[in-house]
């Protein structure tokens, strides 16, 4: 039997980047699971304090992001959804975890190495200073691994940007169990078919929620005519023709995968297709392709938002079974460290 854990942020609504990458597979993973199998997810309020939020934005995302998650199929009579922080053990667990973890480890992460590099647009990273940085942002992973590990998860389907966070959490859970005893199993990242959605304004970085351009993604919010105009303004190149090329087309390339997602297809395929078009063609096949796998997550989560009584029961009893999971993780390693 599986244990699947996953965790999405409630930093703003969920774009599609979010849902190409990882919701969406959620959904999938909760179809194809067996009786046995466990699922859990959880929305990740602790992480995002490592960057500054509004705290009545961040509330409102809070608890947007149970709707949205309910709203894209989750059903919590199948699955486990509850709220990071509603929950101390996954606290409890990362301080154990961050006493057992070299400093050397977590500055070898790519995500930290961004950081820096972005936080003094330095060009050599061995020259950057951290005093500006906060330790959040250092120690995320060692959280997010006692996330995983808490529930001794044995799949982690997360985007592609998080594997190396994956391989981390492995990391922690092997020292725990040769320190300690042999108490986690070393969960697996498990890959999305789609793997990176871009910005659809600056196709070098990925699409992201905490990007200040509001049209640089598309959200699983945005109506018909807001889906259009986004795409239709996506920055691509002046190149004749359209072909899938990451490196040189990036944006090109990046709105083939977009509709190879949407149409379960590789992108070289789709771009077979637009052999002898042009950049609007595609573009309004990508918007067709969008809207129609938006339409229902959209109409769902405008149903679902008002709905606060639901929604905060629906929390309620997601922690609560959450709860009984992670307390008999934690009575396990109290134990093995000594503090009984
Ligand atoms: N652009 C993306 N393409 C594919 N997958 C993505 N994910 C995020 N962006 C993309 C995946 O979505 C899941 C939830 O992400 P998260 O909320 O935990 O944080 P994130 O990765 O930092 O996502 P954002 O949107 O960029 O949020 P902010 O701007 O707040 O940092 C993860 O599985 C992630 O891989």
């Amino acid at each position: 039997s599986r244990v699947i854990f996953s965790g999405i942020q409630p930093t703003g609504t969920p774009h599609l980047g979010n849902f190409l990458g990882a919701l969406q597979n959620w959904v999938r993973l909760q179809e194809d699971s067996q009786p046995e199998d466990v699922l859990i997810y959880s929305i990740v309020g602790w992480h995002s304090l490592t960057l500054p939020q509004n705290p009545h934005a961040l509330a409102v995302a809070r608890r947007e992001m149970l709707a949205a998650l309910l709203a894209i199929g989750l059903d919590p009579k199948r699955v486990i959804i509850f709220h990071q922080d509603d929950n101390p053990h996954h606290t409890d667990l990362s301080w154990v975890f961050n006493c057992i973890t070299p400093v050397g480890k977590l500055r070898r992460m790519t995500t930290w190495k961004a950081r820096l590099a972005t936080s003094r647009n330095a060009k050599d990273e061995s020259e950057v200073d951290e005093s500006m940085l906060n330790t959040g942002l250092f120690t995320y992973p060692v959280l997010q691994a006692a996330d995983i590990l808490l529930y001794k998860a044995t799949h982690v389907p997360v985007g592609e940007d998080q594997k190396q966070h994956i391989e981390l959490a492995r990391d922690i859970g092997d020292n725990f169990n040769r320190t300690f005893r042999d108490l986690f199993p070393l969960p697996a990242y498990i890959a999305t078919p789609t793997r990176r959605v871009l910005s659809l304004k600056d196709p070098t970085s990925k699409m992201s929620k905490s990007s200040p351009d509001i049209s640089s993604r598309i959200l699983l919010t945005d109506s018909e005519k807001e889906i259009r105009t986004k795409i239709r303004s996506a920055v691509t190149d002046s190149i004749t023709g359209v072909t899938y090329d990451p490196a040189t087309r990036p944006g090109t390339s990046n709105l083939l995968s977009i509709l190879g997602a949407c149409t379960n297809e590789e992108p070289a395929v789709v771009a077979k297709r637009f052999e002898s078009k042009g950049h609007g063609d595609l573009k309004a096949d990508v918007a067709d392709a969008v809207v129609a796998l938006l339409e229902r997550p959209r109409t769902e989560f405008e149903r679902l938002r008002g709905e606060e009584a639901y929604i905060t029961r629906i929390a309620k009893e997601g922690v609560e079974k959450a709860m009984v999971r992670s307390g008999a993780t934690m009575r396990e390693v109290r134990h093995s460290v000594g503090l009984r």
